[in-house]
């Protein structure tokens, strides 16, 4: 299924009125209003490709219907959120979930939808059905060679697939850990592990990034070799310039100071990208913005900052991806809110009086400092969000035309009630 312009084009004009009374009112007394639309219409983030189809817990997994069964119809998928919203143009392969048959093929296919390639991310957390040595007790932190050395081998062969498709990066997280006290000599595995990555860096091409993610628990339980953002870090910088820390929100114990972790690792330039979801518990992935929307505005709040005085670009000089799981959703419409809740944060945190921010901060005035950024975050930035989608041909209300189209009636039509998309 695609959906045509014309038809973005008719329901936007069925509610414009009514956006252009709320444009106005919400534009009125912005600064760089125009520039700040642009950021928003530029500001594309990725899409996983295992996240399209409805996700599960240990415990069961009901499926909607209608999910994509191949690669070509995650791409189709993901060309209809973009066509939607403008804001989703890019898809990020997990290997082997979703190996491309035929690279030239499947990048012209994406390319006819708009999209391009984000990292590439490796599987190692999972036995596959043809695989000679088990990762029961880890993958690059293997106490046997020859398992470190398959590990190794797949990542490298991913990074292929990516060079392949025209992306340049790829992000490594291991569930690589132990489940009980004396199981694993601690250094002895970050050792063997940065020996793997090593390995795996000098693979890299020139333009590659290589990104390292942490993440807390799960499914070690004792512990992790890559568990914090002090670990990836210090692997990242023992590697070199093209190793980066990713972020997955959802990766930390809880009431971590997400934001704080964020201006850290910028400002050692050492900031590669983000995995956006939100959690109440762990790892709990869950819709962005969902639970803790304050919280995603203070990350933002620090990204722009921390970019601006970089002179980083928004848009392109960190990875911005979602792996969230749809549990009880339609993948693609949660997708869709979770889309609006990043350009809603990311808006709100361009809206930030910076100047004053800073003066209130030497001037040590706690109050004045919250004032000026819950001024930002209580400001209602939806109107410009919609704006910067008309703007740049997408639907004013995305989510209200995807049903209003019958979207996922559509799909199972064409694909059938039961459906399963690759992933977890
Ligand atoms: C992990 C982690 C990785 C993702 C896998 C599927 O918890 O978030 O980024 O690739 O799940
Ligand atoms: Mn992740
Ligand atoms: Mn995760």
């Amino acid at each position: 299924m695609q959906i045509e312009k014309y038809k973005i084009d008719e329901f936007n004009n069925s509610v414009l009125k009514e956006h252009k009374r709320r444009f106005d009112f919400a534009a009125e007394g912005v600064n760089g209003l125009d520039g700040i639309l642009k950021k928003l219409v530029d500001f594309q983030i990725a899409i996983p490709s295992w996240a399209l189809g409805t996700g599960g817990t240990r415990f069961g997994r009901f499926s909607g219907g209608g999910e994509p069964r191949t690669l070509e119809e995650k791409i189709e998928d993901v060309g209809l959120l973009h066509s939607l919203n403008k804001s989703g143009g890019a898809i990020s392969l997990h290997i082997p979930w979703d190996i491309p048959q035929d690279a030239k093929a499947i990048k012209a296919l994406a390319a006819q939808h708009g999209l391009r390639f984000d990292a590439v991310n490796s599987n190692t957390f999972q036995d596959q059905p043809d695989q000679k040595l088990s990762y029961k007790f880890g993958s690059l932190q293997h106490v046997d060679k020859a398992t470190r050395k398959q590990a190794v081998d797949h990542n490298i062969e991913v990074i292929k697939h990516g060079i392949e498709l025209g992306s340049d990066s790829i992000t490594v997280w291991l569930s690589d850990g132990s489940c009980f006290p004396g199981q694993l000599n601690f250094r002895k595995a970050f050792q063997r592990t940065l020996e793997s990555l090593q390995e795996i860096y000098a693979a890299l091409p020139d333009n590659f990034k290589m990104f390292v993610e942490y993440k807390a628990f799960e499914p070690n339980f004792y512990s992790m070799t890559v568990g914090d953002w002090g670990q990836s870090l210090l692997y990242a910088s023992k590697l070199g310039p093209k190793a980066y820390t990713l972020v997955d929100l959802g990766h930390h114990l809880p009431n971590a100071n997400i934001e704080q972790i964020v201006a850290l690792l910028l400002s050692e330039g050492k900031l590669g990208g983000f995995h956006f979801n939100d959690s109440k518990y762990g790892d709990d992935d869950l819709t962005v913005g969902s639970i803790n929307p304050y919280q995603l505005f203070l990350i933002f709040n620090e990204l722009v900052e921390g970019m601006d005085a970089r002179s980083m670009q928004h848009a392109t000089d960190l990875g911005w991806m979602i792996d969230a799981s749809h549990n009880v959703k339609d993948p693609l419409e949660d997708l869709l809110q979770s889309i609006e809740a990043i350009k809603i944060a990311y808006a709100q945190a361009l809206l930030v009086d910076t100047k004053a921010l800073q003066a209130a901060q030497d001037a040590s005035d706690v109050a004045k400092a919250q004032e000026i950024l819950q001024q930002a975050y209580r400001t209602d930035v939806r109107p410009l969000v919609a704006e910067a989608r008309l703007r740049a041909g997408a639907a004013l209300q995305p989510l209200q035309l995807y049903r209003q189209l019958k979207v996922r009636e559509n799909l199972i039509k064409e694909r059938g009630q039961k459906t399963v998309a690759t992933g977890l």
